[in-house]
């Protein structure tokens, strides 16, 4: 549904794009919903920008409290190890007691309900990498509304790298699946990659517009795209589409509104009577869009398992790196997504690695001469062994 907003409204979701500042940014949103027409097609830009808002008020009545030197529950958990990931679940599904057993958190385990209140990390090892795994408190329905700690939660997961949906196999998963969806959905995060992908990464005033379309347009022309873009004041910025894209979807990009998260489905108590059965119903209802990890916190079944889904789900890679002058190579991986090149390695070692960069040397089972001397394009693959030569 289009939102056909007016231009002054477009202006100002332009200043509101360029505030840094979270109190302008709240007052500039709070204009921003004045001018736009109440009418179906902008509804859910409205709830989402209200959300927006929430989280702002929140994030400042945060920011007060610290400086304050009162300590209120913590909002956000800082990034560590290969990725973060949040799980998701209802109460008493066993959140904690997978952080209890994978991984080394302290945490309260109970069957009184809504134990957690607030996120806690702990680090869960998969072969050589380690994953950040943060317990949310207990989504529950209405989340999205702000019931219980529903619209911290929530932004907790927005702002991961990836999620775990915890169901019990004790209860129907179904239900609980689609209550987590449900709210998932109405705070516009997605679980399954969408068909396009529009990234808008902004630049400096006079670095002009450059628009890149590694996929198709659905329902414009590309000086329709332009002129929208145009429209919201983006006229600074690299944007590329991937994919199918249609203009609503650009459009949503602006507002950095839909988010595609990484996800699995971890479905505990299989050692509990009739497991096997809500297994079977939650696959059904599944279909294969995601995958299922059945397991036990209670005899640890089925855990050794997260960690490798998790690893592919994420399209990640891993990569060694090597000195020209040592034998050895590194044995702390360097961590890409598929798909990386020599090039996009170089970079993430060092800024101005990819400038000058001369050539690699790769070593690879695949590669029938191994090392192979390849050049910045080279793809890339998990386990490869890279010696970088600069200029
Ligand atoms: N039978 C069985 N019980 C489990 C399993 N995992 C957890 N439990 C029990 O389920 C109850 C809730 O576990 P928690 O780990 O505290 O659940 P939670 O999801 O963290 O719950 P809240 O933080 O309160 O929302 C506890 O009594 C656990 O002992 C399991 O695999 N099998
Ligand atoms: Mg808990």
């Amino acid at each position: 549904m289009p939102t056909n907003l007016p231009a002054e409204a477009k202006r100002k979701w332009a200043e509101v794009s360029a505030a840094r500042n979270p109190r302008q940014k709240l007052q500039l949103m709070q204009e921003f919903l004045g001018l736009v027409p109440k009418h179906k097609g902008t509804a859910k830009l409205c709830a989402q920008v209200k959300k927006q808002m929430a989280a702002l008020r929140k994030e400042i009545a945060e920011g007060k409290r610290r400086k304050a030197g009162q300590s209120g529950p913590k909002i956000f958990i800082e990034k560590e190890g290969a990725a973060q990931i949040v799980i998701l679940g209802l109460t008493n599904v066993g959140k904690s007691s997978l952080l209890a057993i994978a991984t080394n958190a302290k945490v309260e385990v109970s069957p009184a309900p809504y134990t957690t209140r607030e996120p806690v990390p702990g680090m869960l090892s998969y072969e050589d990498i380690q994953f950040q795994v943060v317990e949310a408190p207990a989504l529950m329905e209405g989340a999205a509304d702000g019931r219980g700690w529903g619209l911290q939660t929530l932004a907790l997961a927005r702002n991961a790298d990836g999620l775990i949906l915890m169901v019990d196999l004790a209860n129907n998963p179904v239900e609980q699946l689609s209550l987590i969806l449900g709210e998932l959905e109405k705070t516009r995060v997605l679980v399954s990659k969408p068909k396009a992908r529009v990234e808008i990464e902004r630049k400096f005033m006079g670095a002009g517009l450059r628009i890149i379309v590694f996929g198709k347009l659905l329902d414009c022309s590309f000086k329709d795209l332009e002129e929208l873009l145009k429209s919201y004041r983006v006229t600074d910025a690299v944007v590329k589409i991937y994919g199918e894209a249609t203009l609503d979807e650009v459009e949503d990009a602006v507002f950095e509104s839909t988010i595609y998260k990484p996800t699995i489905i971890v479905a505990n108590k299989i050692d509990v009577n009739g497991a096997e059965a809500n297994l079977k119903f939650l696959e059904t209802y599944v279909g294969g869009q995601l995958p299922i990890i059945a397991v036990s916190c209670k005899t640890g079944k089925g855990l050794e398992k997260i960690g490798e889904n998790l690893f592919k789900t994420l399209d990640l890679i891993r990569v060694y790196t090597k000195e020209p002058s040592e034998k050895s190579f590194s044995t702390k991986p360097f961590l890409l997504k598929k798909g990386a090149t020599v090039y996009d390695l170089a970079r993430s070692i060092h800024s101005d690695f990819g400038e000058r960069f001369y050539y690699a040397k790769v070593w690879a089972k695949r590669l029938v001469f191994s090392p192979q001397k390849v050049g910045a394009t080279f793809q890339l693959e998990d386990g490869d062994i890279v010696e970088i030569h600069t200029k």
